[in-house]
């Protein structure tokens, strides 16, 4: 695939890219939201509503990502790679909360629907690390106050975060590959569309089409251990 070299790559990757990492997907038959309801768990009604259960969810996947078994995959590293070795810049928007793209050694990582590894103060808006399970009785250790603190996580119906940059490296980019998403929710499933009204060819590299397949000028399905790092190659040999 031929593309200009000193082009900025954008790419948007979702759960797909962790699935082999030992991470659950949300949409297959085994994943997240065939356990429990998305809108008990990943929406600012359900935790004003039951704030422990959700707590607990994201306590749960937090213990999970930090089990010494869950480790970046080839997809990860091809992606750092890519960052490293490519002329142009590379810029990772990742709908992932797991910290994988930095443990593979990814530097320039956007996560727009937050960090499983960070919490945010209700109260101060601090956010700060975090590998411990949090409680109502735990307080925030920027302004003292107890019972403020959240996942700093985007719930459905809350504001992606680094819209403006997100949109503003799509319209200059040279190149925009999905990775490992569905494609069904927004805004981040209309970033094809971005791409393809500014003219920049679009990839998806999915085990199996998405939702927004037939947007995409090409599309590339497998496992994604497998086609990154083969499409990363094909993109760096290609462009020597
Ligand atoms: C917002 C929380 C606006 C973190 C998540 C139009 C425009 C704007 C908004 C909307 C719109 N239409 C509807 C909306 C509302 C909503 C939405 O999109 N709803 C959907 C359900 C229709 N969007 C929002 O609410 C967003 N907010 O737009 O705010 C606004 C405006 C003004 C003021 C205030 C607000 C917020 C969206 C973020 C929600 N939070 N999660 C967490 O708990 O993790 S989203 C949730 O789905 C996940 O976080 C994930 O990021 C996201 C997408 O899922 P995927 O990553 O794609 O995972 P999925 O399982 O679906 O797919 C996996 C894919 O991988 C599959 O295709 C599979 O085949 C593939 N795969 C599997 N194994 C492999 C593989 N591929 C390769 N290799 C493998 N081995």
């Amino acid at each position: 695939m031929q593309i200009d070299p000193n082009a900025r790559i954008v790419v948007l990757t979702g759960a797909g890219i962790s699935k082999e990492s030992g991470l659950d997907t949300f949409r297959d038959a085994d994943g997240i939201w065939a356990k429990v309801s998305l809108e008990d768990v990943a929406t600012p009604e359900g935790f004003a509503r039951d704030p422990a259960l959700v707590q607990d969810f994201y306590n749960d996947r937090r213990r999970g990502l930090l089990d010494p078994a869950v480790r970046p995959n080839a997809a990860h590293a091809a992606l750092a790679r890519l960052e490293h070795e490519w002329p142009g810049e590379v810029l990772v928007v990742t709908q992932n909360i797991d910290d994988l793209h930095e443990r593979a050694g990814g530097r320039a990582v956007l996560h727009m629907h937050g960090e499983l590894l960070k919490s945010r103060c209700v109260r101060c808006d601090t956010v700060a690390h975090c590998r411990q399970d949090l409680s109502a009785d735990l307080s925030c250790a920027a302004c003292g106050r107890p019972g403020g603190l959240r996942p700093h996580v985007v719930w459905f119906g809350e504001m992606p975060l680094e819209m403006e940059r997100i949109f503003a490296a799509l319209a200059g980019c040279g190149l925009f590959v999905s990775v490992g998403t569905s494609g069904t929710v927004y805004p981040a499933a209309g970033f094809v569309m971005e791409a393809r009204g500014a003219g920049v060819p679009t990839v998806e590299l999915n085990l199996e089409p998405s939702d927004g397949a037939s947007l995409f000028d090409r599309a590339i399905h497998g496992p994604a251990s497998e086609i990154v790092p083969a499409f990363v190659d094909d993109l760096l040999v290609g462009n020597r």
